[in-house]
């Protein structure tokens, strides 16, 4: 593995935020010594713990750090959305998404880094020989093992962990995803961000990742998130199934008269 990821073009580390006060200095920083020539976005939707205007401060000392401020909460994806654009309009050849909360670890980007260089999607997985979680509640393991079992079932997808949000994606893999119709919000948007780039033949990789359960600050994870994720992929699974059928059925040869 080389030291830089010039040969990838410039590269934005994408970080959401909503009431990460505790959590926004340090990831950034962390961020900023693994890989220095990456440039780091905050996306924060107005959290009422003032993590705005700390990501305003690191802003101000680091030409590296840019912030987005968003008007308020509307969920992980749409801060992602944003984000995304933000950064393809500048430019950016590779875009990672990173959780604030210590989870993604940063010091384990250079691995997804350099696994971008043979894929379109590299996503930090949890669930290849490998990966791993630390400090996470036995509940917690189940659901996201028990999420990714039925994702793999009902879209027939190849992927250990569809559902992680730890992920570098190459900016014309973006373009190519046309996201202006992505309607999901929660973990499913990145169970839909998977799909959508393999179903058009794209390069995605599953690198092993070590997830940390956050220390600080509290969890954006609830039930309407795992709702919207389970009916979600249940209804993609439903119209994927029925498009193969129809497609299965158009390439019958036409029965001709005499045929019978
Ligand atoms: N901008 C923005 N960021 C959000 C929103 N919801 C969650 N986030 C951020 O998205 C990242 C993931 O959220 P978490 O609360 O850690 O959710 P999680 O990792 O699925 O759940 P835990 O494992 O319990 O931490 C964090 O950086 C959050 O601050 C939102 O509505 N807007
Ligand atoms: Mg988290």
């Amino acid at each position: 593995m080389t030291d830089t990821f010039a040969d990838l073009g410039p590269i934005l580390v994408i970080i959401p935020t909503y009431d990460e006060r505790e959590n926004v200095a340090r990831i950034t920083g962390r961020v900023r010594a693994a890989v220095p020539e990456a440039h780091v976005l905050i996306a924060d939707d107005n959290s009422p713990d003032g993590t705005g205007a700390i990501a305003d401060e690191l802003a101000a000392a680091d030409d590296h750090v840019h912030v987005m401020h968003r008007l308020g909460k509307e969920g992980l994806a749409a801060a992602y959305m944003a984000g995304f654009a933000w950064g393809l309009e500048r430019g950016y050849e590779v875009l990672v998404e990173m959780d604030a909360d210590g989870s993604h670890q940063p010091e384990q980007l250079p691995l997804l880094l350099d696994a971008l260089r043979e894929a379109d999607l590299v996503l930090g997985s949890r669930w290849v020989p490998g990966g791993e979680v630390v400090n996470w509640p036995r509940s917690r393991e189940l659901l996201s093992r028990g999420g990714n079992l039925y994702t793999r079932m009902a879209l027939d997808l190849e992927l250990m962990d569809a559902t992680g949000g730890y992920r570098a994606f190459r900016a014309q893999t973006l373009r190519d995803l046309h996201l202006h119709d992505v309607a999901s919000q929660g973990y499913c948007f990145q169970v839909d961000m998977a799909r959508r780039a393999l179903r058009s033949g794209k390069r995605v990789v599953e690198v092993p990742i070590t997830f940390v359960e956050r220390e600080h600050g509290t969890s954006k994870m609830s039930g309407s998130i795992v709702r919207e994720a389970l009916w979600r992929v249940t209804v993609w699974g439903g119209q994927e199934r029925t498009a193969r059928v129809r497609a299965a059925v158009r390439r019958r040869p036409a029965r001709t008269a005499a045929g019978g």
